[in-house]
């Protein structure tokens, strides 16, 4: 392997001279400190200054099997000296990418037979929605072009990714395309009042509805919707939300994309969030946890329905990128699959994420600073807010979401906020010993949130 340097000061000097970082201030990292990660194991990461750190978010809600697992090294290894490269454009294919699509097939929720590959979530997200349009034109309805997602919605940062996502200030940076709105998030905890789960699930579907009579489901191609919103601050639906999408996309002849970028690979208790909620997507985009991060991945699942217009009524598609099923990645990919069905991972995320609920329930019953704590699988958020009876929030202004995120790492536990909405995604192999520090942890550092508050 080339050297690399090891000085860690030394580190931070060249990365702050060189490198721009994603989602980044960059004036703040220049005048702060760059943690340098090193290494991991399982579930934990160290740092350059030798800190052990419980890693909470899976790295960015990706490393679904944990970090230390040589049989996805060993599978890179082999066909990085059997095959490093070849691509599936021009009628080729090769062995790592026709398997894994044999593979991915028989896992797919019910109608989904077929996968086209990208290597970033963001590739896959823009990949559905040229599908989605292509489709339309291919039924003879080229108007049928407005992609309609969700307030706080995270569908990746290309401009197409980032004009689908309900990130309005990724919207007003650098501009969002043309034919693309949102309709409301089903976000209970901040908007449902006194309505009980169930109507406040149908509510928020319904504002879907009335964007189609305003707009005309005529002009509109396809809903796109992460099962549970991760980014957005793991925005849990009520259970009569997915059903009535479905209902809403099945009237008005729209299709359904279930962006499962987080919640596939077994992250909310089944293989795949649409199977959690019984969705049943037209197009199901997928990254992070299908090579639990170890390498670029993504896949575009697609529906019956939409594969058999391509192929029957195809043309070329004029679409795709040189990675498109990465043989390596591919591998990789097998590799992954066999430990998260072979070790029944869906099902340990079920478990430990009972029990990580019930951990943090017992050590923060009655916190004045929390005012949910809520999950599915191994997602969940802990909100922190200024008065848990009215359910009010602090002023973004306070930045007690930041505060806490930083306490969180100085008690040796990753987790991130989004907002003051502290959100959580462990690896699916986490212990029970590790989910009782990492509820621990969390506590602390929500106390010295609570704490520093007091005294500013
Ligand atoms: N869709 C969803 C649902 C995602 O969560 C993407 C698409 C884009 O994937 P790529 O691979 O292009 O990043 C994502 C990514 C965060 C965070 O801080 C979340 C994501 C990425 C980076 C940071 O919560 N999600």
């Amino acid at each position: 392997m080339p050297d690399l340097p090891n000085d860690i000061d030394r580190l931070r000097e060249i990365d702050n001279a060189h490198h721009l970082h994603p989602f980044t201030d960059h004036k703040a990292l220049q005048a702060g400190r760059v943690r340098v990660i090193t290494r991991a194991e399982g579930v934990w990461l160290w740092d350059g200054d030798g800190n052990r750190i419980l890693d909470g978010m899976s790295g960015l809600w990706c490393v679904n099997v944990g970090y230390s697992q040589p049989s996805l090294v060993e599978a890179a290894a082999r066909q990085m000296t059997l095959l490093p490269y070849y691509n599936t454009f021009f009628s080729s294919t090769t062995p790592p990418a026709a398997a894994l699509s044999e593979r991915l097939a028989a896992i797919a929720p019910p109608g989904m037979s077929r996968v086209f590959y990208a290597s970033s979530g963001s590739e896959a997200v823009d990949s559905a929605l040229r599908m989605a349009r292509v489709f339309w034109q291919l039924q003879g309805k080229p108007e049928k072009r407005i992609i309609v997602s969700r307030e706080y919605g995270y569908h990746g940062s290309t401009m197409a990714g980032a004009s689908a996502g309900g990130m309005r200030d990724m919207h007003r940076q650098a501009g969002d395309l043309p034919d693309f709105l949102q309709v409301a998030t089903p976000y209970a905890y901040r908007d449902a009042g006194a309505l009980s789960p169930h109507d406040f699930g149908l509510q928020a579907a319904r504002s879907f509805e009335a964007l189609i009579e305003e707009v005309g489901a005529e002009r509109i191609a396809a809903f796109i919707g992460e099962p549970i919103q991760g980014a957005g601050g793991v925005i849990i639906p009520p259970d009569s939300y997915w059903p009535e999408i479905q209902r809403i996309c099945r009237a008005h002849d729209i299709l359904l994309i279930a962006d499962e970028v987080i919640c596939g690979f077994g992250r909310l208790g089944k293989m795949f969030g649409s199977i959690s909620y019984g969705i049943e997507p037209d197009l199901m985009t997928t990254a992070k946890g299908i090579t639990s991060g170890y390498i670029p991945l993504s896949a575009v699942f697609v529906g019956d329905r939409v594969a058999k217009t391509f192929i029957e009524e195809g043309g070329e598609f004029y679409h795709g990128f040189t990675y498109s099923g990465h043989p390596v990645a591919c591998a990789v990919a097998l590799a992954n699959l066999d430990i998260i069905e072979g070790q029944d991972l869906p099902a340990a995320a079920e478990r430990q994420g009972v029990k990580l609920r019930a951990a943090l329930d017992e050590a923060l019953a009655g916190h004045p600073l929390v005012g949910e704590i809520r999950g599915r699988g191994l997602i969940g958020a802990i909100e922190l807010v200024e008065d848990r009876d009215a359910h009010r929030f602090f002023p973004g202004s306070r930045k007690v979401g930041t505060t806490c995120r930083d306490f969180s790492i100085a008690e040796g536990v990753m987790m991130r906020a989004c907002r003051d909405t502290m959100v959580f995604a462990p690896p699916l192999i986490i212990s029970d010993d590790e989910v009782g520090e990492m509820a621990s942890r969390a506590a602390r550092a929500i106390d010295r949130t609570w704490a520093s508050l007091q005294t500013a």
